[in-house]
C-alpha cells in the first residue's frame, strides 16, 4: 500500500505535540549548556541559538574585513619601512580572522556568499568603530591600543563560548589581537614621548577614538536586546557593561603612563566600587552609525563592493579551472 502523505514524521505531529517536543529539546539543550558541554556543528540545537550565532559570528567576520580599510589607508604612508611591514602584517592578520570566522559561521549552515551579500546590501551589521576616519598616523597607534585593546577584552571570553568552532577560532584571533594591541601602544608611546607636535597628534587621536571605542562593547545592559539570552546560552560570558568597565579600568593607567588625557572629565577612580567611574558615550551617535549614517559608512561599503566586483574574474577563473579539472577527471574514468 502506498502512502500519498509526503509529510515528514515531524510534520505529521500535532502542533501541541510539536511544541512539547521543542520544549523538551530546548530543556535538554540548556542542560548541556549548564553542564559546560561544547556544542559542535552537527549537534541538535534550537534554531534561535543557530540564528543568533550566525548573526554574531558573521557580524564579527564582516568587522574584521571592513576593519582592514581604515588601516589600509596608511600602508603607503607609514613613516618607516619597518612600520609599513608591521602594518601590512597586521592587516593580513585581520583578513585571516575574517576567513576563520566566515568558516565558523558556515558550519551553522549559512554560505559565505550569502553572508557577504548581506554585508554588501547593508543588511548585516559590522562594528561601528570602523566607520570613523583615520586622518593621521597617530590613528594607527590608537586603533591598535584602544580598538584592538577593546577587541581583546571582548573576545577573550569568546574563547570559552559554548559553540566549539567559534571558540576555537577565537583562540588564535585573540593571540594575534594581543600582539596588535601592543604594537599600537608602542606607536602611541613613541609619539607621546616625541616632539610637542607628535604628542599633540597622539592626544588628538585619543580624543577622537575614545568614545567610539567604548561603543564597541554594544549598548548598555539595560538596552541590550540579546545579552540575557546569549549569556544563558554561554555565547557571551559577561555583559556589555562589565566588559566596557574592564576595558576602562585597564586603559586609564596606560593613558596616565603616556601622559595623555582621556577626554572624559568625569573619569575618576572610585574606592568603594574598585572601578573607574565614567561618562556614557553618545548613544544617539551610536544608533546613527549603526543605521548607516556614520562618517565613513558609505565609503566603507562602496570600497567593499568594488573589491567584490573587482574580484569577480578571480572567482570565475577558479570555477572554470575546477570545472575543467572535473571534466578531465570524468573523461579519464
Ligand atoms: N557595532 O543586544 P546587543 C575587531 C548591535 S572586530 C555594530 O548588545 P549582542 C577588529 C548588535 O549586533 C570587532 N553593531 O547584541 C577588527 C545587535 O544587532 P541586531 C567586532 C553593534 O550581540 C579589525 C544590536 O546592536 N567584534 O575587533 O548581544 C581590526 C543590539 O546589541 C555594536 C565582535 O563582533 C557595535 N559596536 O552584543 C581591529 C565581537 N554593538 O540584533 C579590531 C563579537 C551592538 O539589531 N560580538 N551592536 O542585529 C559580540 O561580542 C557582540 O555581538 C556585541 C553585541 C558585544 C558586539
Amino acid at each position: 500500500m502506498y502512502s500519498t502523505d509526503l509529510r515528514t514524521d515531524k510534520e505529521k505531529k500535532s502542533a501541541d505535540q510539536q511544541a512539547l517536543d521543542d520544549a523538551q529539546l530546548w530543556d535538554a539543550f540548556q542542560t548541556r549548556i549548564d553542564n559546560g558541554d561544547v556544542i559542535e556543528a552537527k549537534d541538535e540545537m534550537p534554531e534561535r541559538y543557530r540564528a543568533t550565532l550566525i548573526r554574531q559570528i558573521s557580524q564579527h567576520a564582516h568587522s574584521e574585513i571592513v576593519g582592514q580599510l581604515p588601516e589600509g589607508n596608511w600602508v603607503t604612508r607609514a613613516p618607516t619601512l619597518k612600520r609599513k611591514l608591521i602594518l601590512l602584517a597586521k592587516i593580513q592578520d585581520e583578513a585571516g580572522h575574517g576567513l576563520y570566522l566566515y568558516s565558523a559561521a558556515e558550519t551553522l549552515g549559512r554560505s559565505r556568499d550569502d553572508m557577504v551579500a548581506d554585508l554588501l546590501s547593508g543588511k548585516a551589521k559590522y562594528s561601528t568603530i570602523f566607520n570613523y576616519p583615520t586622518p593621521t598616523w597617530a590613528d594607527i597607534g590608537t586603533i591598535g591600543w584602544l580598538v584592538d585593546g577593546a577587541a581583546v577584552t571582548n573576545q577573550i571570553p569568546l574563547c570559552r563560548c559554548s559553540y566549539g568552532p567559534y571558540a576555537r577560532a577565537m583562540v588564535r584571533v585573540c593571540k594575534e589581537e594581543s600582539f596588535h594591541q601592543r604594537q599600537g601602544y608602542e606607536i602611541v608611546t613613541t609619539l607621546a614621548q616625541g616632539s610637542t607636535e607628535q604628542k599633540a597628534l597622539a592626544q588628538d587621536s585619543l580624543n577622537r577614538f575614545w568614545w567610539p571605542s567604548l561603543m564597541m562593547f554594544g549598548p548598555s545592559d539595560s538596552a541590550s536586546t540579546h545579552s540575557s539570552q546569549n549569556m544563558k546560552w554561554k555565547i557571551k560570558r559577561h555583559s556589555n557593561d562589565e566588559l566596557r568597565q574592564r576595558f576602562i579600568d585597564a586603559t586609564v593607567p596606560q593613558a596616565e603612563f603616556l601622559g595623555l588625557t582621556i577626554p572624559d572629565p568625569d573619569l575618576k577612580w572610585n574606592e568603594e566600587t574598585g572601578h573607574c567611574d565614567y561618562s556614557q558615550p553618545d548613544w544617539n551617535e551610536f544608533h546613527d552609525v549603526i543605521s548607516g549614517n556614520g562618517p565613513c559608512n558609505r565609503e566603507r561599503l562602496e570600497t567593499r563592493k568594488k573589491a567584490w566586483d573587482d574580484g569577480q574574474w578571480v572567482r570565475d577563473a577558479m570555477m572554470a579551472h575546477a570545472e575543467k579539472k572535473a571534466a578531465a577527471k570524468q573523461a579519464a574514468q
